[in-house]
């Protein structure tokens, strides 16, 4: 953990009281004046810190940007998501920075948020809108000991995980909408978008692109998602913590992450089942230019959609859009 990580986890767990420098000098190994330049490059940043005679340095109030080292403070220890976090104020989209870490063999669970993203992309080359500082525009490297057809599990795990987190940091009711939505009140409020990087029976690396829309107004809205999309702060009617909702993210996608590298993918699945919109209604379903129509039944073991057609065939659905019928 890096000094500034060190200061504010300190701060955060002296709850009510203060801690002193004389404390913090000790337990960091650094000379007060030291803690001092640390604490006024921390209120530059935004942070709020007291300074009192009797009860020393109180953290009052977190600025609402993302901060690496706060991040990880907050975070504590993970499994593999979340051990290297890094803060980009703007990038193209923060799955081609991890596309260039990947490349430089960095180990799997760094996580890259970017305050803005000025290609965030969706599936299939859709755009991604990605206001500065609205929302969380993240990317995950993993290397999971997967074969490339059983990849699609691991957007279902994250789906799992990100759903969990949304309701548990908002109270919020999610919906899943099969493969990568998080749907609150019927609409979108957030999207997955996996990309692989396989050889023929190995999967090289995966790039987990997570984008969730967190204070947009109704207003920041372009008006062409306006029905169809929605925020956290839309439905909650007040500002949420971003840093906050990352951390509950990002602790929960690496529970499901380990879920599945342990072979434990069946309660991942059968957990997203049941918090699935898609699943026993009847649906339509375009993949490019066909369009299937059906009941969606459940998942399979590799994490693809089983369609029960109109002809009443089983159909393996790995991509596409989905509209639930009726
Ligand atoms: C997705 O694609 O839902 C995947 C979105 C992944 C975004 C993250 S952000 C961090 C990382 N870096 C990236 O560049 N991407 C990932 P798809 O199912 O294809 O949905 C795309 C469609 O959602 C668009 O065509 C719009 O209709 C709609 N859309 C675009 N921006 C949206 C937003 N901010 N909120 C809700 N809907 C949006």
């Amino acid at each position: 953990m890096t000094t500034d990580a060190q200061i504010l986890s300190a701060l955060r767990s002296c709850n009510e009281g203060g801690v002193s420098g004389a404390e913090l000098s000790h337990k960091l190994g650094i000379s007060r004046a030291a803690v001092w330049a640390r604490i006024e490059e921390l209120r530059t940043l935004g942070y709020d810190i007291e300074a009192t005679p009797h009860l020393g340095y109180r953290l009052l109030n977190s600025p609402d940007t993302l901060h690496a080292d706060d991040l990880l403070a907050r975070l504590g220890k993970t499994k593999v998501i979340g051990r290297d976090v890094r803060v980009f104020q703007e990038t193209t989209s923060t799955n081609d920075v991890i596309e260039k870490l990947a490349r430089d063999n960095v180990p799997e669970g760094v996580v890259v948020f970017a305050e803005s993203q000025s290609k965030g992309r969706g599936r299939l080359g859709r755009k991604w809108f990605s206001p500065s500082r609205k929302g969380l525009w993240f990317s995950i490297l993993l290397r999971p000991k997967l074969r490339p057809q059983e990849t699609t599990q691991l957007t279902v795990a994250a789906a799992t995980g990100l759903r969990r987190a949304i309701e548990r940091a908002t109270g919020l009711k999610a919906k899943i909408k099969w493969p990568n939505d998080i749907l609150l009140s019927g609409k979108k409020s957030a999207g997955i978008l996996t990309e692989l990087t396989a050889e023929l029976d190995r999967v090289k690396h995966i790039i987990l692109g997570i984008g969730v829309d967190v204070n947009l107004s109704a207003a920041d809205l372009p008006a062409e998602l306006r029905k169809t999309a929605t925020s956290l702060r839309i439905e909650t009617g007040k500002a949420v913590s971003r840093a906050e909702l990352a951390v509950h993210i990002l602790r929960e996608l690496d529970h499901d992450y380990t879920r599945i590298c342990s072979g434990k993918f069946e309660s991942v699945a059968n957990e997203w089942e049941e918090q699935c919109e898609t699943i026993g209604h009847p649906v339509a379903i375009q993949i490019g230019e066909r369009r299937f129509h059906g009941r969606a039944e459940s998942l399979d073991d590799d994490g693809a959609l089983l369609l029960r057609t109109q002809y009443g065939q089983l159909e393996r659905i790995t991509g596409g859009d989905v509209t639930v019928v009726g």
